[in-house]
């Protein structure tokens, strides 16, 4: 039976790949933070084989313990402070765990790897927050990083350290360069969450309206559930390297808005929303659109569920959830 460490195993990642690496009869081992995680009884639910190991990114003395204690064939390092927004108010933060942390994981691994390096696998979740500034559209693997948060800026840092460690130790060490991809496990912090949950409580007459920044950002979405199987897929192949992983179409919060918003049957929602000048970001990355050729070549991936598909999803989902809440 092969062990698998997953960090950030409380946030929407590691839950999905909990469930695939169970589902491929994999030991899983989850690194949880804090004292009294309330996201621990959820995990609890969803991965009730999983074991929960108590440490933090920022503690390398913990992530030893840890590492020592699950013994991985395979570690993911899905742990972050991942929510863009906030990391301007909390840049130091957001640089010691999501910057910081990677070289902490990184190391734990290195170390409990002994003589052989290569003998864990090692998965860096990157980000296309690190393209930021629009340099070359769709963006792959050679794009220039030009990040505009400092949680990109963090990313980037750790998407360079996971290269280093790879040239410098021969560690088995990949990042993928996931787009964004939500589901309905997605935190309500993030934009489709967001609308998802207020059009579900509009339609059912618990909420009037939105506030919302700003509307003309184009992402590429996709869905959490293919993307995990990305993750796994790069720690199977014979040599580590970094893989962008996207749809390759990309749409607007406008576009978001009318497909969550026609699933309630409205069409103009124009009266419901209202612009919030708090959503705006100091910085915003304007364009992401990925180009998951070499993805597709190599690891044989494809996304299977497209973007309305996956709002409409989110929507039904929020729909049913809202209806057992008072
Ligand atoms: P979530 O925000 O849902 O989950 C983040 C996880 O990191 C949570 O389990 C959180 O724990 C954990 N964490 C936060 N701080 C620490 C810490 N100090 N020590 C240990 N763990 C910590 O993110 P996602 O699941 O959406 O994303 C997974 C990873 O992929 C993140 O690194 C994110 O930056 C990256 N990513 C995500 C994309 C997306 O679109 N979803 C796209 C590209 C990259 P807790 O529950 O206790 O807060
Ligand atoms: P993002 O996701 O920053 O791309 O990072 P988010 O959903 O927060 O924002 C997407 C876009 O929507 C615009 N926007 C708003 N966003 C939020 N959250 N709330 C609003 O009210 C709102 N109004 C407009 C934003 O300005 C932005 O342009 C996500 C995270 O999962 C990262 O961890 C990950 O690395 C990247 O995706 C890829």
């Amino acid at each position: 039976m092969k062990r698998a460490l997953i960090t950030g195993i409380t946030g929407q990642d590691g839950m999905y790949l909990g469930e695939l690496l169970d589902s491929k009869g994999y030991e899983v081992y989850g690194l949880v933070r804090g004292q009294n995680n309330p996201k621990v009884a959820t995990v609890r639910e969803v991965l009730p084989n999983a074991k929960l190991l108590f440490g933090d990114l920022t503690d390398l003395g913990s992530l030893l313990r840890v590492i020592e204690t699950a013994d991985p064939e395979e570690v993911y390092n899905l742990g972050a402070i991942s929510f863009v927004a906030h990391s301007w108010e909390n840049a130091g933060m957001t640089t010691d765990v999501t910057g910081k942390g990677v070289l902490n994981m990184l190391e734990a691994t290195r170390i409990h790897a002994g003589s052989d390096p290569s003998s864990i696998r090692f998965y860096q979740a990157s980000s296309s927050e690190m393209f930021g500034k629009v340099q070359e559209v769709p963006q792959r693997e050679s794009t220039l990083l030009w990040p505009r948060s400092p949680y990109g800026v963090a990313k980037v840092f750790g998407h360079y350290m996971t290269i280093n460690y790879r040239e410098s130790y021969g560690m088995h060490a990949s990042s993928g360069i996931l787009f964004n991809h939500e589901s309905p496990r997605r935190g309500i912090e993030f934009v489709t969450r967001k609308v998802t949950t207020a059009v579900a409580r509009i339609a059912l007459g618990k909420q009037d309206g939105l506030k919302m920044g700003n509307l003309d950002a184009s992402r590429d979405w996709g869905y959490a559930g293919d993307y995990v199987d990305a993750m796994w897929r790069m720690l199977q192949q014979p040599e580590a390297d970094d893989y962008v992983i996207a749809t390759g179409k990309t749409h607007t919060i406008r576009d978001l808005l009318d497909v969550a918003f026609h699933r309630i049957g409205i069409d103009d929602w124009s009266s419901r929303v209202t612009y919030d000048k708090q959503y705006e970001r100091p910085a915003e990355v304007d364009l992401l659109i990925g180009d998951a050729s070499k993805a597709k070549e190599v690891l044989g991936w494809e996304p299977s569920v497209d973007f309305r598909e996956l709002i409409e999803m989110m929507v039904d989902s929020d729909l049913a959830e809202q209806e057992t809440l008072d």
